[in-house]
């Protein structure tokens, strides 16, 4: 059978059918991708009402590719207290957001019981609010340097009020790509354990992708395919977010920056290969905005939310500092023909703006 044989007949794709994806010019892998995400979606693009928190930028870790940890080309080391975060949420809770996205560096001097305790008081302050927070990263650097084993962290997280695990930290699960990219941090195996327990207590997660660095095409189908190999088993991942690699104030020299055909098709791409991964998410935070809207033509149903503040990948170079506002938000999805639909962090459906 053809490629484009098994496209039409929808069969599961391989990896070198993966692969051999990306020689499709782009419309063709649009169209396949598109018919796809309309046939479960139709016309929806989903976002939701969030704020971005990140708690320290001080790290163990050096990876390569990140410009947000506190080090020689970023030495601006911070950590918020309890207070600071909370009051940074009183004043996001006006905005109606649904969800608060935390994300920390790997900060030996902060303690278990502050990663912790960031959790507690948002719950105990806000409890309506969703706590998305810790990478299987940052779970792995809390169980080494806690002893305690991942159930452990987990069950903590549980404890003080974490909803649901954002997906961070997976990079490029290839082995040799990885040591390169981000050594000593949480492995690949790792990674899937982590978020295997996690969805074994019946929570949900997401699952990240970064690309347009040193890796290959091969490597991002190959770490497509983990993910799907493992959503089989454990069924928990929510979406997929391919996220855009930014290039400034790290240490990873990348000279070419992807093109905006490269990007749209590994969006189609993710579409056709994760058949079993209900949302692929445009991070416009890494897209931009634009690439973000045009990507819901070619495969992908959501775009992240609001945001707020940014500061991951704004670090590296990106546009994204200060987030959007609801309305021009709106706006946006509107004038590029879709219709926005506010989701819970479960992709329960909150409002549909017609
Ligand atoms: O894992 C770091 C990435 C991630 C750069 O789960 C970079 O809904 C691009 O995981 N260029 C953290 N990316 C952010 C993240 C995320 C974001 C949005 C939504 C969700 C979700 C998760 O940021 C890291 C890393 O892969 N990152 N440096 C960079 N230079």
């Amino acid at each position: 059978m053809t490629l484009l044989e098994k496209l039409e007949s929808k069969e599961r794709l391989n990896y070198e059918d993966g692969v051999a994806l990306y020689e499709l010019d782009l419309f063709t892998l649009g169209k396949y991708a598109n018919e796809k995400r309309r046939a479960l979606y139709q016309n929806k693009a989903f976002f939701n009402i969030n704020r971005h928190v990140n708690p320290t930028n001080i790290c163990k870790d050096i990876c390569k590719f990140c410009a947000f940890s506190a080090n020689r080309k970023n030495p601006n080391p911070y950590t918020m207290t309890h207070e600071e975060i909370l009051s940074i949420l009183d004043e996001s809770i006006k905005h109606n957001i649904t969800e608060v996205h935390i994300v920390s560096a790997h900060n030996k001097d902060a303690g278990l019981d502050w990663y912790m305790g960031i959790f507690k008081k948002i719950k105990d302050r806000f409890p309506a609010l969703h706590v998305k927070a810790l990478t299987a990263a940052e779970i792995n650097f809390l169980a080494t340097t806690n002893d305690k084993s991942y159930e452990q962290i987990i069950d903590m997280m549980i404890q003080n009020g974490v909803d649901s695990m954002p997906g961070g930290g997976a990079e490029i699960f290839d082995e040799t790509v990885r040591d390169y990219i981000c050594k000593g941090k949480v492995s690949s195996k790792q990674w899937m354990e982590i978020h295997e327990i996690w969805h074994k207590k019946g929570k949900k997660s997401n699952a990240t992708m970064l690309f347009g660095h040193v890796e290959k095409r091969e490597h991002r189908i190959d770490h497509m395919l983990r993910l799907r190999e493992q959503q089989d088993k454990s069924g928990g991942f929510n979406a997929f977010i391919p996220l855009v690699y930014q290039r400034e104030n790290n240490y990873l020299h990348v000279e070419d920056f992807l093109s905006s055909v490269e990007i749209l098709k590994t969006y189609a791409i993710s579409r056709l290969m994760l058949d079993n991964i209900p949302h692929i998410k445009a991070y416009w935070a890494t897209s931009t905005i634009n690439l973000a809207l045009i990507a819901q033509e070619f495969g992908a149903d959501d775009l992240d939310g609001t945001i707020e503040k940014e500061s991951i990948q704004s670090a590296a170079g990106a546009k994204s500092k200060n987030g959007l506002e609801l309305q021009e938000f709106l706006d946006l999805i509107q004038t590029s023909g879709f219709t926005p639909v506010q989701r819970d962090s479960l992709y329960n459906e909150l409002e549909v703006y017609k």
